[in-house]
């Protein structure tokens, strides 16, 4: 057997608390709603929930503004509530993994109010105050220190006018970035770690962690971004403060802080857009002692242009491009996060699958294709029962700060409303943020009260109900590909070979294991389309099917019904 670290072969199943499950009536999801919910979760098989943030906040994005890093808010539930998920967790063998969300606090947070109430605070230096752009007046069009945009519309910086100085919040207004140069930061995030590990915590997904350390130069000064065309007047600011100078420094540093001394080491992940396969290397390198994996963007970015808004058609080339640039570069030294779904993304089997006609089939050949490559997968709430996205009628419908944000900015702007909303339509985050689909009953069994989002109208065919006992459901095929992994070594620790890489409807892959009993090999075939298509691969013919997502018998190794997908099996005995 392998020496590999457990979560190589572990699946992580991550929790949107305020849609997942609502106890109280109260119309959002609370830590109670989840524990009524375990067995949902054991039957699924997942080893490891993660759980997005549950600590108090103004909810201005959802609960990544934090403004108490040591509670539950308490419209999730108490402290307590949560040690008894943990317990309940624990006792069904799964883990529990925390949001941490330390590139910003809330400005609601005590930290950023000190900092905020006097120049000569001793929180003043905790977060990026600087003054306007040399020459200019606060709150002059252009006076921002750098000209950076907001990932959710605007500048990056906002001007306090007591005191005439701008703060940097990479996301919304309320969610002031912390100055990691600052020692008395890093002590006081890594104190608040190990709180959470003494309270059993089993590890943390970074939020954004690779953003922590910004290029600053030696007068304080923060560099503008290059300004692209039809971007103006704002600048790609991403070199100053994606993978800064200093970040392989704190998270070694965090890493001995937090982590020095205990006996169960906590998992981390750390989230990290625009992250390169080098860096990623770097990052997750057991010898280093950074994180234990990274969760990537760049196949989530293969349909867009300039900005998410722009949607491009999807070519399968290009996914196979980028996985396989991932796969082969991870494969000696390093880990990456498998995942089609989180909050951030809309739907997968809306995205990339058929949600109409063949909307199981699409789904589970989705699920067969990630789970089978080299990595940790993640299932992401209501993906394991091929829920779609959301048919928003109106901007009325949406709830996220990034939607709200980008509509008025880009009406304002002049462009046609309907296309704003169309593209909201197919990228928004809302789409993944529809409550959990638990039964036919109203609201689909989410909560007896008024959900603080729609329910998605097609809940009374797509919900956990219907699925947990058919065989055939989407529920089922994940049930499956999960086992897979736990059973059959080459799934998590086998080689990866790409096949047909310039195919644009089949996504073939082969995995080889060696142990002393021999040599096991997989082959992986999923077909991207509703037609029937051949697959190009030699020698199979005859070996054991081990997993598939039609009922009946395939026509042969080469022959893919819509959107089938098939795992085979040979054996090589030493
Ligand atoms: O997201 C980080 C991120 O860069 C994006 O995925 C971003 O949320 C967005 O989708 C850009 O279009 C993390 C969290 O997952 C996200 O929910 C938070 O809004 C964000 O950080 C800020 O904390």
């Amino acid at each position: 057997m392998t020496d590999a670290p457990w979560w190589r072969s572990a699946v992580v199943y991550q929790i949107y608390p305020r849609s997942f499950a609502d106890s109280d009536g109260d119309g959002i999801g609370d830590l109670r709603g989840i524990i009524d919910r375990v067995d949902h979760l054991a039957r699924l098989g997942v080893d490891v929930v993660w759980l997005s943030p549950i600590y108090p906040s103004p909810q201005d994005d959802a609960g990544y503004d934090i403004s108490d890093y040591e509670n539950v808010d308490p419209t999730f539930g108490t402290l307590a509530d949560l040690d008894e998920l943990i317990a309940t967790l624990h006792d069904r063998g799964i883990k529990l993994v925390m949001d941490l969300v330390v590139n910003h606090t809330s400005d609601e947070h005590p930290w950023f109010v000190e900092s905020r109430s006097d120049p000569q605070s001793a929180k003043r230096d905790w977060y990026f105050w600087r003054p306007p752009r040399a020459g200019m007046e606060p709150g002059q069009p252009g006076a921002e220190p750098t000209n950076w945009v907001s990932f959710f519309s605007g500048p990056a910086w906002t001007l306090d006018p007591a005191t005439g100085e701008y703060y940097l919040h990479l996301f919304a207004r309320k969610q002031p970035d912390l100055n990691w140069e600052n020692p008395q930061v890093r002590s006081a995030v890594y104190r608040m770690m190990r709180g959470w590990v003494q309270r059993g915590v089993d590890g943390f997904r970074m939020d954004v962690v690779n953003f922590i350390s910004k290029a600053v130069g030696p007068d304080g000064s923060l560099p503008d971004g290059v300004v692209q065309p039809g971007t103006a007047p704002y600048g790609d600011g991403s070199a100053g403060y994606i993978c800064g100078p200093r970040i392989h420094e704190f998270l070694a540093e965090m890493n001995r802080e937090v982590f020095a001394g205990l006996s169960t080491v906590p998992i981390t992940v750390g989230e990290m857009p625009g992250v390169t396969v080098e860096d990623a290397v770097l990052f997750t390198d057991p010898a280093r002692a950074e994180v234990d994996m990274v969760f990537q963007f760049e196949h989530v970015s293969l349909d867009q242009g300039a900005t998410k808004w722009d949607v491009h058609p999807f070519r399968l080339r290009d996914l196979k491009a980028s996985f396989g640039r991932w796969q082969a570069g991870l494969a000696k030294t390093g880990w990456n996060s498998l995942y089609w779904n989180n909050h951030d993304q809309p739907r997968i089997v809306s995205r990339w699958g058929d949600d109409g006609a063949y909307r199981v089939q699409s789904a589970t050949m989705l699920a067969t294709v990630l789970h089978l490559h080299r990595g940790t997968p993640y299932v992401y709430q209501g993906e394991e029962l091929g829920m779609r996205n959301m048919p928003f009628a109106s901007i009325a419908d949406f709830r996220d700060i990034e939607s709200l944000n980008h509509y008025a900015v880009a009406v304002e702007r002049g462009e046609d409303p309907e296309q704003v909303l169309a593209a909201l339509r197919v990228m928004g985050r809302d789409n993944a943020r529809t409550p959990v689909q638990w039964d036919a009953s109203p609201h689909a069994g989410f909560t007896t009260g008024t959900p603080w989002i729609g329910v998605n109208p097609d809940y009374p065919e797509v919900n956990a109900a219907a699925q947990v006992d058919d065989p055939g459901s989407v529920f089922s095929h994940y049930r499956r590909v999960i086992a897979l992994r736990h059973d059959e070594p080459a799934v998590a620790h086998g080689d990866f070979t790409m096949l047909l890489p310039d195919d644009d409807a089949v996504y073939a892959f082969t995995r080889a294991y060696t142990d002393d009993r021999g040599t096991v090999e997989l082959l992986v075939l999923g077909n991207f389309t509703g037609d029937e298509v051949r697959a190009e691969v030699d020698g199979w013919n005859g070996a054991e099917l081990l997993l598939g997502n039609y009922p009946d018998a395939p026509d042969g190794v080469e022959q893919l019904r819509p959107w089938e997908a098939r795992v085979y099996r040979r054996t090589f005995s030493s």
